[in-house]
C-alpha cells in the first residue's frame, strides 16, 4: 500500500543537489513521487510499502551524498 514520509536532508546547497536526490529516489522501483524542497531542506516521498521500506529511502539519499533523517 502507499505510504508517505517526510525527511529532513542536510547538505544540499544548490538546485543540482536537489535534482540528484529526486533522481536517486525516482530510480527506486516502488517510489511513486519524490518532491525535494531545497530551501526547506526537506523531501516528501510517496512509495509502495510492499516494495520498499523507509530505510531504503534513507539509504538512497545517503548514497547520493546527503545526511537524512525521517521526520514524519
Ligand atoms: Mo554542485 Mo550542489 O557540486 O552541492 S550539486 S553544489
Amino acid at each position: 500500500s502507499e505510504e508517505k514520509i517526510e525527511v529532513k536532508i542536510t547538505g544540499m546547497t544548490c538546485s543540482a543537489c536537489s535534482t540528484s536526490v529526486e533522481k536517486a529516489l525516482m530510480r527506486l522501483s516502488g517510489v511513486h513521487s519524490a518532491t525535494v524542497a531545497l530551501l526547506q531542506n526537506k523531501a516528501e516521498v510517496v512509495f509502495d510499502s510492499s516494495l520498499l521500506k523507509e530505510d531504503n529511502i534513507k539509504e538512497a539519499i545517503e548514497d547520493a551524498g546527503f545526511d537524512v533523517e525521517i521526520i514524519a
